[in-house]
């Protein structure tokens, strides 16, 4: 049996807008991920199959490897990549329409860009669902729980505590799944609590093909992505004094390589494969801005944020960023060397602890 996590007054308020409300739109964060792309559209799914005229909005477009997710040829993009002005009337008439808004996946209206002024300017009930640290108070009804791995997983407790589960499809149950694999590194972090794979038998029980779902999200790659990969790796630097390795990606590189947006997601996390290494950053040169689109990774509890906050950014303990505009790669590279000297103690004692960690999960 599941834990009941989420208060019974949400989730019989939530029910009681079922009963009432005709028209609702789903919203995901700006940039959508796995997870975002995952909860919407099972969301959709749960109030299409509840009678409900259900719309999912993004801010933007979501990455190729989401596409084949069921429902997603119905979702409108606020901006896609032709900026045509028909698509940005259509979300502000379904926003304007809407009785219910639904917002999954994020914690705070800026978090969707011109959308969430489209949000804000509406009379709708708003439901947020979410599981990012520190939500803001801009809905009537917010779940949120930092300590679950995905919106997914929160969404599959919301379903089942609104007597869901049986009648759940294959669809709504691989959309779920998804972004709970997503969002864990297919379950290789934030996801040591057994009632995570609890939930995941139950999705299978539904009959979606994990492996398939794997293969779809992870083994989409074009050639030139994998040729790119390589080619930045073999420019690596590693500092072992620091702990860190440091992946760079230059405008030259990326037209001599045939570079596409996105084309470099997820390189940042690719030397925490080496051993010893706790912290990571990856420097882009921007194509389209005359600035260094800079991210950071770490294990353990090395503060990623602390170390983006001396460049103007910001982020999470394990995951920042930040943009340097007007200095070259080089520099970016070598302020970034010059910072690590200033947390050169924090870095040996988070490496320290680091190898403390037990395998064995302590109950906290
Ligand atoms: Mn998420």
């Amino acid at each position: 049996m599941l834990k009941q996590m989420i208060d019974p007054q949400s989730i019989s308020e939530f029910a009681s807008w079922i009963e009432k409300y005709e028209k609702f739109v789903i919203i995901g964060h700006t940039s959508p991920d796995g997870d975002a792309v995952g909860s919407c559209m099972a969301f959709y799914h749960f109030l299409t199959f509840k009678g409900k005229k259900a719309q999912v909005v993004m801010p933007n477009v979501f990455p190729d490897f989401l596409k084949w997710l069921p429902g997603t040829e119905t979702v409108a993009f606020y901006r896609n990549a032709s900026r045509s002005p028909k698509n940005v009337e259509r979300v502000e008439q379904v926003i304007r329409e809407a009785e219910v808004i639904c917002c999954l996946d994020f914690n705070e209206l800026s978090r969707i860009d011109e959308v969430g002024e489209l949000v804000q300017q509406s009379d709708a009930k708003i439901l947020l669902l979410d599981h990012h640290l520190h939500p803001a108070d801009f809905a009537d009804i917010t779940i949120s729980f930092p300590e679950q791995s995905s919106t997914c997983e929160l969404l599959f407790r919301l379903l089942s505590d609104l007597g869901h589960y049986e009648d759940m499809t294959t669809a709504e149950a691989a959309c779920l799944y998804t972004g709970m694999m997503t969002d864990t590194g297919g379950f290789t972090y934030n996801s040591t609590r057994g009632d995570i794979f609890y939930i995941v038998s139950l999705l299978l029980d539904k009959g979606i093909n994990k492996d398939v779902i794997y293969r779809k999200v992870n083994n989409n790659f074009t050639s030139a992505r994998l040729q790119l990969q390589g080619a930045v790796l073999s420019r690596m630097t590693y500092l072992p004094a620091y702990h860190t390795a440091i992946l760079t990606l230059s405008k030259e590189l990326q037209q001599k390589l045939n570079y596409h947006r996105g084309d470099s997601e997820g390189f940042v996390n690719l030397p925490l494969g080496i051993k010893d290494v706790i912290f990571t950053c990856f420097l882009r040169e921007d194509t389209e801005r005359n600035e260094i689109k800079v991210s950071f990774r770490s294990i353990g509890n090395f503060p990623c944020q602390e170390v983006a906050k001396t460049f103007g950014g910001g982020g999470h303990l394990n995951a920042a960023g930040a943009e340097r505009p007007g200095i070259t790669l080089k520099q970016a590279r070598q302020e970034v060397i010059t910072v690590l000297e200033q947390f050169k103690e924090q870095l040996e004692e988070a490496y320290r602890a680091e190898q403390r960690v037990s395998y064995l999960l302590r109950k906290s």
